[in-house]
């Protein structure tokens, strides 16, 4: 079995780099740098022709979005693990929340990195740097990061409501990590949790599993 991550630093890739860690799924860990001779190389093109990390090659096949990266190592390493639903309702509701988190919170969250200035953005999701000094140009970049805000703040009620019990799924797995991830990236750019008291417990619980805690320097 042969599966190559490829990642960078601070970025969307931390996402599954914290998947990989839970599963303990044995890897090749390629750390690229964003521009030129990393992501944009002709090399890592012909891995992912977005020129964006996570990327994953498994046994020859190449695979990219951070939410099907997720849904794939879930199915493929993940059920046997206990760490990931078989196929059925539990699937579907881990389709949900790792699709969701990336199309709207994620989504959100990239509005608001690209409309704050540089340096407090945490990792950017993608937003490129000239984008970042366009929004921030004119009273435009104000407004987008006020309507980004409100948007995340309805997005975290929703996860709020979700939280009824320890983990989203009932026990933790895979979906936990995923979402956390993006919750904490958010926090990065003063989105707190101070507001979701179901949240706050929650990031705690996730981020205690020894996987993440070692990746967050805690473990
Ligand atoms: N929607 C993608 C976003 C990936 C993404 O934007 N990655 C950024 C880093 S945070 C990147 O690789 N940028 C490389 C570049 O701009 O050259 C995912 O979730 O995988």
């Amino acid at each position: 079995m042969s599966l190559i991550f490829y990642g960078a630093p601070m970025s969307t890739a931390t996402i599954t780099e914290a998947v990989l860690n839970e599963l303990g799924v044995p890897h090749e860990r390629r750390m690229l740098e964003i521009g030129s001779n990393g992501t944009q190389s002709a090399e890592f093109l012909a891995v992912n022709p977005n020129g964006r990390v996570p990327a994953l090659v498994h046994d020859g096949t190449a695979l990219w979005e951070s939410a099907a990266i997720t849904l794939y190592l879930g199915e493929t390493f993940g059920v046997e693990r206990g760490l990931f639903p078989p196929p059925g309702a539990g699937r579907g509701r881990a389709m949900s929340w790792v699709v969701w988190s990336n199309v709207a919170l994620a989504e959100a969250g990239g509005r608001l990195a690209a409309a704050l200035p540089h340096g407090a953005q945490g990792n950017p999701g993608g937003m490129e740097a000239a984008s970042v000094d366009a929004a921030n140009s004119d009273a435009a970049g104000a407004d987008a990061a006020t309507g980004a805000r409100l948007d995340i703040a309805g997005l975290l009620q929703v996860l709020e409501g979700g939280l009824g019990q320890s983990f989203l799924l009932g026990g933790y797995s895979l979906v936990d990590t995923h979402v956390s991830s993006i919750v904490g990236w958010l926090g990065m750019m003063g989105i707190g949790t101070e507001p979701y008291p179901a949240i706050a417990a929650w990031m705690g619980r996730c981020w205690s599993r020894p996987a993440l805690a070692r990746m967050m320097g805690q473990g």
